[in-house]
Formats: C-alpha cells, sequence, structure tokens
C-alpha cells in the first residue's frame, strides 16, 4: 500500500481482493502502480480448506480473484478492471487511442487470457517450479504437451510486438501489464531458455520490463 497524496479523492478508497501471488491481481496491482493509484490490497484465500469464503462469493460468484471495489462500485474480470481504472483515474494512458495500435494490445491481451496463461504458468511454471516447492513430482506429460504450445505462444508474441521497449508502441500498455506477471513465472522455468530461442524482441522486452518500479513493488 502506498500514498499517493491526492491522486484520487479521500471519499474513493480503492480495495483490490486477492493475494498476492496471483498473476491476474499482479495485472490489477501493476495497472494501479503504473498509473500511481492507492489502494489496499485485501487478502482472500480462494484455495481454503474450507473452500472459497462466503464474503468473497457474493463479491465474486465464480469465486475467483481479484475484484476491485472503488467506493461503493464494484467490479470482478481482469479486463474489465483494468480498463475501469485505465479510463476512471488519471495518469498515463494504459490504452494507444490510435484504433490499430489499441486492437494489437487488445489480440496481445487476447491471447495471454486465452492461450499464453494456462500453457506457460500451469502447465510449464507449475508443473516444473512451483511443483518441487509443493514436495511433488512434475507431471512431464502436462509439460511435454505444453511445450509446442508454448511456442506458438510466444512465436505470436514475438512477432506481434514491437521492439521499443515495451509490446506496442513506445509507453507501457495493458498487452505489457497482462504479459509481465506471466512471464515472471514462465522465465523461472529451464524449458524457457530453449523455448524463448529466437524470440530476441521478447528477450529485450523481458528485461527491460522486469526492472521497472511497478515491477518490484508488486513482487509476489
Ligand atoms: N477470468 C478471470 C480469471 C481470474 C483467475 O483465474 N484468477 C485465479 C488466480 S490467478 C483464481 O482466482 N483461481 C482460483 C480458482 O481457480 O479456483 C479474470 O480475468 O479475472
Amino acid at each position: 500500500m502506498r500514498d499517493w497524496g491526492d491522486a484520487v479523492p479521500a471519499t474513493e478508497v480503492v480495495k483490490l481482493y486477492g493475494a498476492a501471488w496471483s498473476v491476474y491481481v499482479r495485472i490489477v496491482r501493476l495497472a494501479l502502480e503504473e498509473k500511481q493509484i492507492n489502494y489496499d490490497l485485501v487478502e482472500v484465500d480462494v484455495f481454503a480448506a474450507t473452500g472459497v469464503p462466503q464474503e468473497h462469493l457474493k463479491r465474486h460468484p465464480f469465486g475467483r480473484i481479484p475484484t476491485l471495489e472503488h467506493g461503493d462500485f464494484h467490479l470482478y474480470e481482469t479486463g474489465a478492471i483494468v480498463r475501469y481504472i485505465d479510463e476512471a483515474f488519471p495518469g498515463c494512458k494504459l490504452q494507444p487511442t490510435d484504433p490499430k495500435a489499441r486492437a494489437k494490445v487488445n489480440q496481445i491481451v487476447g491471447i495471454l487470457d486465452a492461450y499464453a496463461y494456462r500453457t506457460l504458468v500451469w502447465d510449464i511454471y507449475v508443473e516444473r517450479v512451483a511443483s518441487t516447492r509443493e514436495g511433488r513430482f512434475a507431471n512431464e506429460q502436462v509439460i511435454a504437451a505444453a511445450l509446442p504450445r508454448a511456442g506458438v505462444c510466444l512465436s505470436e508474441l514475438a512477432r506481434l510486438s514491437d521492439d521499443r521497449g515495451f509490446l506496442v508502441g513506445n509507453s507501457v500498455t495493458l498487452a505489457d501489464l497482462y504479459a509481465a506477471p506471466i512471464f515472471a513465472c514462465f522465465m523461472q522455468a529451464p524449458e524457457a531458455g530453449p523455448l524463448m530461442d529466437g524470440c530476441e524482441k521478447l528477450i529485450y522486452w523481458w528485461q527491460r520490463f522486469t526492472t521497472r518500479d511497478s515491477m518490484f513493488r508488486t513482487q509476489p
């Protein structure tokens, strides 16, 4: 939590319900940090042994995180939340106004949401890296099946991205904010090295983006 002075009126408190480990919660936190919006992160354990807490199911009937509260306005679904944050608050613009650049941002966000998150985070990072922490063996079949899909995700992201330090254009957009938490997990897996071979634009982007203040402040 940070104090950003007058950036947001005191009456409009921003509360983000979720957990610091979550990729989707981090996407929203990155948006809040990049726009320098003060917020409280309220911890919710959706994997509690007793199930998703009842009070959270009222906020999110599907039992997921994150959810956002801004004054008396409530929202869930990361895509809706980050676009609301971008449009309702002052600060840097996270969506280009040029229709083609904006479409490209939305296309990259769609790829990350629909294909890359499951493949790079769950099938590769969770199986290879988190499994060790959890004291279990990696499921090699899951990882092997994910590798070709990961290759398609990465080559498409590389093909669609610009090489000016950000995925689209020359300033931070929702495309970067969706990609960074996914890459923060995936890049820890030994599979990332060979898979990133030939994706120089993505490597350059990751090396730069990972050093941003917002990335440090949202580290799980
Ligand atoms: N479509 C949702 C996906 C959010 C999501 O999957 N969040 C994960 C944490 S990263 C979650 O809540 N998982 C709980 C579960 O799968 O039961 C969004 O965009 O917000």
